[in-house]
């Protein structure tokens, strides 16, 4: 999130769009309510189904999955069509005036640069006219013709609202209603909230759905806001601080990354990250980026990280492809490249797409561990569960090891919420029987292989023998101790640049932020976004003051959130040039003349000038993007892209079927289903009664929703004739599933490109462990396609056929 889960009451508008938060974030969902409470907001609901969320909206319209950029490109050509913009704050804030280079265009949905044969763009046409300078060159009066506000016109004038009836199967009335209701939020004294989760992020063009939002609420002047802001509404409890701590295979904690094989030493590595600032005088935050990584490098390796070795860049890996993600790691296991897989607190025979091939992959390994708290269709894939499961157990040679874990309420530490929250929590018992931490069992892992190659040498020896490990009882490292890790420390006594002779921190001391981390050796911090969370003022994760001055929910001193403990990222831009506030009435920040002052930790200097230093500061420009250069594998803009399996033809370029540069493996294209034998289209989701694959083991939860069953339209039930409660196979190019019918009215069938579409939900909770019956979910039938920046799985958009059907499916 930008902003966090209090602050949702400031807004004016909700817009729920790629998401069911009602029943998928139900406690946080409370915050739509206080705000149509206290400042009588509004909820609209874009989603293919009419959920419990579009229940208690004041507007729905349906969607067909997999064509939100359609919807969202529309209503921003909508918002500039019918003067809809906050100006001063595109013009201040956003990169509208850059020109760009003469060589970047785009034409049938391509944009300059795509290279067929590798599947992906050279991206260097996508990039600003630099000046002799090398600022880059703006046209503040927007008239010049490269410059980003008239190329973004051009790109989202085919996105008419008789477009988006016929993409998406939208009608043309609701759209403009919902277009209107938006439009009201360009106001500066309006914001809109943008809550979104999967809907969005599962489809192989995911990261464009949201920056097509983001885009529109730039236009709207809602970034920055309190009331405004793009709010990913993430899934488990601390799935944001897995990839804030660079769980991630392409990732170092803290938004660093791992080496590329392009980047075999240091001095390359670091020259394509310290970005000089675009325009003059601002901050590029990334400027400091060696200070982060070397800082990084000192917490792991200690004394084995100097200046002479280049703080041991040598010993991290350099990647040979842009991630090793899941998708890619199951393809090289059925490709029998893989000799191990350690599962911790993973359930992919379930969670992952296209069951039938990871039985296959996981079928190849040698060895699987797997590290739960309770029994997972995972560590028991090879078990044979009847029909459409192909699984002969006499000819699966892996060995299972599994390791029982702890699970949250016994374990301390903190879970970083949707809001950057880091939350202390403690532990409400002891972990019954033989399940151990998971620390405990990795530490144990940790120094018996260090043992290892203590003893025998091996390849190369020294990241293992030289990590640093500085726990009091190193077979038990403790949460505090690990969160003390990730504050970072002085090593040696920390100066101030203006006058070293001015200690700021003593060596051996907690450092107080990132502000005080030095690329020179003398600081060490395992992940620099959370410095400040542990430092000599004590664990600030653990406060638990919950006032508020603001009355905005700041409540800075609840917890504490990343970076610096600021609440709203870019708060800069909730006041205007001169730094006055929006809107008196929610003011964050404001200019006294001499300094910013209000309830928030400003994202720019305390002291730098509302008119000069602009408030985007990760970006070179100081300002957001609008276009975005380099960053995105897919397109500086959002276009629309059918899903890899869809119903109707891509009415702009029938090419453009799934995206372009999504990860797919060859033996992946070849699983993919048309329309003709798989006439409809099917989308999965969770249910308030479920969490996953675990709350089955839970009778309560087992008996609130005890049977798989897939969601169908009366019409689609009728045509097939299919009845209410009755059995169903429902199948795919890749696997086939029974289920029970759920006839509802809440979902409809879409007219698209003058064709009917029907949508089969499927939800996803059901597997053979557990309390709850037997049955398998939508992965027996998902495509392992996935995003092209962050290769998502392309869970909620793929076709499948339906039928009634009779007997038992899993025995
Ligand atoms: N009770 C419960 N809560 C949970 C979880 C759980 O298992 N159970 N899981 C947690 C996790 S890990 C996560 S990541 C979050 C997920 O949170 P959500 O994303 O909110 O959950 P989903 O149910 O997967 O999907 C949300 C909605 O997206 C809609 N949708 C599908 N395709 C499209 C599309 O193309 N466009 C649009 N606009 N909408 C579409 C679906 O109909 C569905 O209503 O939930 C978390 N919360
Ligand atoms: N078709 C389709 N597929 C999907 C989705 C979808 O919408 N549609 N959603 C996807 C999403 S967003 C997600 S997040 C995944 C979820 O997939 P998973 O993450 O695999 O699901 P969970 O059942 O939440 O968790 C996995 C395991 O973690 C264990 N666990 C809990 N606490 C601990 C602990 O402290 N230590 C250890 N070692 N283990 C622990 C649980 O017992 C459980 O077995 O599914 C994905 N798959
Ligand atoms: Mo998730």
């Amino acid at each position: 999130m930008t902003n966090s889960w209090t602050d949702i009451k400031n807004t004016d508008l909700v817009i729920v769009m790629g998401g069911n938060a009602a029943e998928a974030h139900p406690c946080g969902f409370k915050w739509v309510t206080e705000a149509k409470h206290h400042r009588g907001a509004k909820l609209i609901v874009v989603d293919p189904r009419f959920t419990r969320t579009a229940s208690v909206s004041d507007y729905y319209a349906p969607i067909r999955p997999g064509t939100d950029i359609t919807f969202l490109m529309g209503m921003i050509r909508w918002m500039i069509e019918n003067d809809k913009v906050q100006w001063s704050y595109v013009k201040a804030f956003t990169n509208a005036s850059f020109l760009v280079k003469e060589e970047f265009g785009w034409s049938d949905g391509l944009f300059t640069g795509y290279d067929e044969e590798k599947r992906d763009y050279d991206r260097s046409s996508w990039e600003y006219q630099l000046g002799e300078d090398g600022f880059a060159l703006t046209d503040p009066t927007l008239q010049h013709p490269r410059c980003v506000w008239n190329l973004l016109k051009a790109h989202v004038d085919a996105y008419t609202p008789e477009m988006v009836e016929r993409v998406c199967g939208t009608p043309k009335e609701r759209f403009l209603k919902i277009a209107e209701m938006i439009g009201e939020c360009s106001s500066p004294t309006k914001t809109m909230t943008s809550m979104y989760a999967l809907g969005w992020t599962q489809h192989s063009k995911g990261s464009q759905n949201i920056r097509g939002m983001a885009m529109l609420q730039l236009i709207l002047g809602n970034i920055g806001v309190p009331g405004g802001g793009m709010n990913a509404l993430r899934g488990h409890s601390n799935i944001q601080g897995l990839t804030d701590i660079g769980l991630m295979s392409n990732l170092i904690p803290g938004y660093l990354n791992i080496p590329t094989e392009k980047e075999p030493d240091w001095e390359t590595y670091m020259k394509s990250r310290q970005f000089k600032p675009l325009l003059p005088g601002q901050t590029s935050y990334w400027q400091n980026y060696s200070k982060f990584m070397v800082s990084f490098q000192k917490s792991m390796w200690g004394d084995a990280a100097t200046a002479e070795n280049d703080w041991a860049y040598h010993y991290l890996p350099k990647l040979d492809v842009p991630a090793y993600d899941m998708l890619r790691m199951f393809e090289l296991m059925d490709q029998g490249k893989v000799n191990l897989y350690f599962c911790q607190g993973f359930n992919p025979l379930l969670a992952l797409s296209n069951r039938g091939k990871n039985t296959s992959a996981l079928s190849k390994l040698k060895l699987l561990v797997v590290m739960d708290p309770l029994q997972t269709e995972t560590a028991r894939f090879w078990e044979n569960h009847g029909a459409f499961n192909d699984v002969d157990p006499s000819a699966i040679q892996t060995e299972v090891i599994e390791l029982p874990t702890s699970c949250f309420a016994e374990d301390e530490g903190a879970l970083v919420n949707s809001g950057r929250w880091l939350q202390w929590h403690w532990a409400a018992a002891e972990p019954p029987g033989q399940a151990k931490h998971d620390t405990w069992i990795m530490a144990q892992i940790f120094l018996r292989v260090r043992e290892l190659y203590a003893a025998e040498g091996g390849a190369f020896p020294d990241p293992i023998l030289n990590l640093t490990w500085p726990y009091a009882d190193p077979s038990t490292p403790m949460p505090d101790e690990l969160a003390r890790e990730m504050n970072g420390t002085a090593l040696a006594d920390v100066t101030d640049p203006a006058d070293p002779t001015k200690v700021l921190t003593a060596a051996g001391k907690q450092v107080k932020s990132f502000a005080e981390l030095r690329d020179d050796g003398s600081t060490a911090c395992g992940c620099w976004i959370y410095s400040g969370c542990f430092n000599e003022d004590g664990n600030n994760m653990a406060r638990r003051d919950n006032s508020d001055p603001s009355g905005l929910g700041v409540h800075s001193n609840w917890a504490w959130s990343w970076p610096l403990n600021r609440r709203t990222l870019y708060n800069r831009a909730s006041a205007d040039l001169d730094g006055k506030p929006w809107d008196p009435e929610r003011a964050l920040l404001s200019w006294n003349g001499e300094r910013w002052e209000g309830f928030d930790v400003p994202d720019i200097a305390p002291t730098a000038k509302p008119g000069e230093v602009m408030p985007f500061i990760m970006n070179p420009e100081g300002v957001s993007r609008l276009f975005s250069r380099g960053m995105m594998r897919d397109g500086p803009f959002p276009t629309h892209m059918e899903p890899f399996e869809s119903p109707v033809q891509n009415v702009f370029n029938d090419r453009m079927r799934g995206n372009p540069v999504a990860r797919m493996f060859e033996s992946d294209a070849a699983t993919l289903g048309t329309s003709d034998e798989f006439p409809f289209v099917a989308t999965s989701y969770r249910l308030t009664e479920h969490f996953h694959y675990w709350t089955k083991h839970n009778k309560v939860n087992a008996a609130m929703q005890p049977e798989f069953f897939v969601e169908i339209s009366e019409e689609l039930a009728a045509e097939k004739g299919i009845q209410r409660g009755g059995k169903v196979r429902v199948w795919s190019k890749r696997g086939e599933v029974w289920a029970k019918a759920l006839v509802t009215k809440r979902i409809k069938p879409l007219t698209c490109d003058g064709k009917t579409v029907h949508v089969v939900g499927i939800p996803l909770h059901w597997g053979f462990v557990g309390a709850a019956k037997k049955g398998w979910g939508p992965n027996s039938l998902t495509p392992a396609v996935g995003d092209a920046n962050i290769e998502t799985p392309e869970f909620k958009a793929f076709l499948v056929n339906i039928e009634p059907a009779t007997g038992e499916a899993l025995a």
